[in-house]
């Protein structure tokens, strides 16, 4: 489809030349956060990405065309528009938002999807999306699209609005390894541990570079997922994010919230509950994780560079 993918200068220089690009999403710019910490943040991970020597490239669908690469101009006009303007895009809406020439923000699967066709490796979020608490039947599209597209996905685990347990079967079903950075259990994002046991501790960008880099040689098309505990000074108590969970999650219900919607409600609600303290935890889990994957897009280009793998 003509067109239907662009990037910016700065992204397509930088793939041409074989240079270290981090994907990010943009999801979390209309529907994660509200203005002005929305545009706040998309920035600060952009600039933490800068700092590691790699270049961001920040996705979302703008009429129609997947771009690569948002300018700040473009990342403020998404968040002006928002959750009502601005259509979730999920691998199910991509051929809409496309097709339709609409916009569109782009979720984990959908920026996997996007990072992919653009030959993008490495994509740092916040968290991922999962199996919802009290309905093992909403598995999010990003368990499913970790099961088929080969993007590193750095993130601080699930948020516990998530069955955690059901969350990571559902990874074992579709084959994704689930990698603890400088941890031996699942990250559960506003804190540093949800006590369940991950598939395999590392402890450099290299060791995640050598497992992507095997995965490739044997032709396995998954994407990987590096787990990063949130920054110990800006983690929450794990009974204080769990009590705000539980309540947003019993109101979700109770007000027949589904589909799609599920996940922003709880997220607003979570923040409200814990008097915006859970925002300190979500952007320190955020730009920490774009610095992780940065570091491991580097090592990845380097390791391309010196073996042309
Ligand atoms: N989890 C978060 N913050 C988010 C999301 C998930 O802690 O902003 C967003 C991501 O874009 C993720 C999506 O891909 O929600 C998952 O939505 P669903 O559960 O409807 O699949
Ligand atoms: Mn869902």
């Amino acid at each position: 489809m003509k067109d239907a993918l662009v990037f910016s200068e700065e992204v397509a220089d930088a793939l041409a030349n074989y240079q270290a690009v981090v994907a990010l999403e943009s999801t979390l710019i209309t529907h994660g956060f509200a203005y002005p910490a929305n545009v706040a943040t998309a920035l600060a991970m952009e600039d933490a990405i800068r700092a590691e020597g790699a270049v961001p490239a920040t996705i979302a669908v703008l009429d129609g065309r997947i771009t690569v690469g948002l300018s700040r101009e473009q990342i403020e006009m998404l968040a002006g528009l928002g959750q009502a303007g601005v259509r979730k895009c999920s691998r199910r809406d991509l051929p809409i938002v496309v097709g339709l020439r609409q916009h569109g923000a782009t979720t984990v699967a959908g920026t996997m999807i996007a990072a992919h066709l653009a030959g993008i490796k490495v994509f740092a979020t916040g968290g991922i999306g999962g199996v919802h608490r009290g309905h093992p039947q909403d598995i999010s599209a990003d368990l499913i699209e970790l099961g088929r597209t080969p993007i590193t996905v750095v993130c601080a685990g699930a948020k516990s609005i998530l069955d955690l347990p059901l969350t990571l079967e559902v990874l074992e079903t579709q084959g994704v390894p689930v990698l603890g950075y400088g941890t031996d259990t699942l990250p559960a994002f506003y804190s540093r541990s949800s006590g369940l046991p991950i598939d395999q501790r590392v402890d450099s960008p290299e060791e995640v570079a050598a497992i992507v880099a095997a995965r490739d040689a044997l032709g396995l098309e998954h994407g990987t997922l590096v787990t990063v505990p949130v920054p110990e000074a800006d983690a929450l108590p794990m009974d204080e994010a769990e009590r705000a969970i539980e309540q947003a999650t019993r109101e979700a219900d109770a007000q027949g919230i589904h589909g799609k919607d599920v996940t922003p409600f709880v997220l607003a609600r979570v923040l409200e509950l814990t008097g915006g303290r859970s925002q300190a935890a979500n952007i320190a889990a955020l730009v920490n994780n774009a610095r992780v994957g940065a570091q491991i897009a580097v090592a990845l280009a380097r390791a391309f560079k010196t073996e042309g793998a």
